[in-house]
Formats: C-alpha cells, structure tokens, sequence
C-alpha cells in the first residue's frame, strides 16, 4: 500500500512539473528598446498594475486592417526591470464574455482583492450598445473567467446624461483606504458607483462627475492625501486630470497632462508608482508603416510631481524607461 501511494504520489509530480514547464513554454520574452515597449503585435489602452514588486500591463489587442476597431484580445504582459518583458498565453477573449459581441475588446483594468484578481472590461453587448463586465482569476496572469455570466454594466442604466450607446466603456477601479471599492467609467459622460465587497456587483446609485472637456478613459490614482483623477479629452485626444482630496470629489480641474499622442487619435493613460518612482503608461500609433489610431501601441514614460501636487506635463520619449530601473 505504502508503494502505491508513493508511485501515485511520483506521477502527480512528474505531471506538476510538466504542466508548469508546458505553461512556461507558452510564455513568450521579449527586451524592449525603447518606445513603444511592445512591438511584436498592437497592443492599445494600457492598465499598468503592480503585484509582488512585478509590473503587469493589460492591454487590448489591435488587430485587422487599421481602419477600425477589430480587437479578439485582451493581453497581459510583465516586467521588473522595463527591459525584459513577458508576454502570458493569452488570459482572456471577447468570446469568454457569452452575452458579449465579438472583436471588441475595449478599455479594461486589473485590480486585487483577497487574493482574487479582477479584470473590469468594456465591450459590446449583443443586444446593441457597450457594456462593462467583469471577469476573475487566481493569478494575475490568468486565465480569467467571465465572473458574472452577465454584463455588470448595460446601456439602458445610464440614460439621463447621455442617449448615445457607447458611454459605457472605460471601466478604472478604485479600493478606498476604508474598503470600499468604487468603479469609474465613461465616454462623454463620466460615471461612477461603489462596488459591493463581492466587487462583482454595483451598490447604491450611478452619479457622474462633471469634468471639462471629457471625453474617456477616466483612471484614479493616489498620492499623499490626494487622489488624481487622469482622462482623455477633445478628440483626437489630449490627457487631463482633476484633483481632489475624497475619492467622492469634489474635483478640481487641473489643465492638461498629456499632448495627443503620435499617429493615434485616442490617448489612453494608466498612472502608477513601481520602485519608488512614477510611470505614464499610454498608447501611440507609432509603429511604421501600418501603425496608427486602430493599430496602435504601449509606450511607458516617467511622470513628475510638482511640490504642491500637481503633475508636470508628460514628455513622451522615443527613449521609453527600459534603462531606468536597473
Ligand atoms: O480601444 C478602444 C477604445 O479606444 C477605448 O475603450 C478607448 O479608451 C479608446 O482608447
């Protein structure tokens, strides 16, 4: 019986191990040269996110012939160093979402609670207009999963601000200091609601923050006693950003952040601290020859603090930071 056990016990590792090195295989890496950081396929509306001192990037994938959206995707990408990147198999599809159209994956971002990983997304809802959804996993890499088995936002709960049908798309995710998870999102109008603990149901009403020239692409972060709240405005698109010293605003307009960025007619930034410093993380459509607003590109550039709090203007760099963190 003893011998048994340590046969069965001998084959379970042999098979550990080759399902670890079979997933290992199917990470592809990279060095990145400079900006963009990611060259091998389009990548667009990237959510940087930092886990165990890893920098993780999400990021949609752009694909088809460069004259719209066409987007299968989502992606997620690693780094410690800017320079060595991994790439992951690819973590979640338009196609996990069952109520979701496909080719759509639009704006998302990744955030962590008890252990859980959750991944906000904007796509399109086969029964017409955009809508958020929300999809989890174990590890930060995948896979995900669809959470709900039903979108968490739809179009028909937010029609007094705007009728169009692709306001809700851009989901930013927040966890206050006290617990409470607030979910941000936008186009045209920026919305906002808390999330249950579960975070994978809205709590209590949907209000909007009035924000000049909005136009999407809302992203929180915090400094100090200050919360930022970055997004892209006009069209094509600029970044601003308004501060405040509640997650709840009130919101002061700050001017702008960012200039429209190469080639890309949308401008899509995710703001964080990794290693003590702070990162832009944003897209272009930089890439010769094909690259442009439908087929664009992550680029990451360092962002600076002015001593009252409020950001200097972003110098995008053909640089990138791949030799800043050594
Ligand atoms: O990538 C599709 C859409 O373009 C995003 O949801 C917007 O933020 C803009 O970047």
């Amino acid at each position: 019986m003893k011998k048994v056990v340590q046969i069965c016990m001998l084959i379970g590792t042999i098979l550990w191990f080759a399902n670890v090195q079979a997933q290992d295989e199917q990470i592809f890496e990279f060095q990145a040269t400079g900006n963009p950081v990611i060259t091998h396929k389009y990548t667009a509306d990237p959510a940087a996110f930092i886990y165990d001192d890893v920098f993780y990037v999400y990021a949609g994938q752009d694909t088809g012939d460069g004259k719209w959206y066409n987007m299968p995707n989502w992606l997620v990408f690693s780094t410690e160093d800017f320079k060595n990147w991994k790439e992951y198999p690819v973590p979640l599809k338009t196609s996990d979402f069952k109520w979701a159209k496909d080719h759509s994956s639009w704006a998302a971002q990744v955030i962590e609670r008890n252990g859980k990983f959750y991944w906000y997304v904007s796509t399109e809802h086969q029964t017409g207009g955009k809508a958020i959804g929300v999809a989890v996993a174990d590890s930060p890499t995948g896979p995900f999963v669809d959470a709900r088995g039903s979108a968490l936002v739809t179009n028909d709960m937010t029609t007094d601000c705007t009728d169009i049908s692709w306001d809700d798309i851009d989901p930013t995710v927040w966890i206050d200091d006290d617990g409470q998870a607030y979910l941000m999102w936008g186009n045209t109008c920026c919305y906002y609601a808390k999330l249950k603990e579960n975070m994978i149901e809205l709590e209590g009403e949907i209000k909007t923050i009035d924000l000049p020239h909005f136009t999407e692409a809302p992203w929180i972060h915090k400094k100090g006693d200050w919360y930022y709240l970055s997004y892209a405005a006009w069209f094509p698109e600029k970044t601003c950003y308004a501060m405040s010293k509640s997650i709840e605003g009130p919101w002061e307009y700050k001017g702008i952040l960012n200039e429209v960025a190469g080639n890309s007619n949308t401008n899509h930034q995710s703001i964080v601290e990794f290693k003590g410093n702070w990162y832009f993380v944003y897209h272009n459509g930089s890439i010769p020859t094909a690259g442009g607003s439908y087929l664009r590109s992550v680029c990451i550039d360092r962002l600076y603090y002015n001593s009252d709090g409020t950001i200097k203007r972003i110098q995008m760099t053909s640089e990138g930071v791949s030799s800043a963190v050594k």
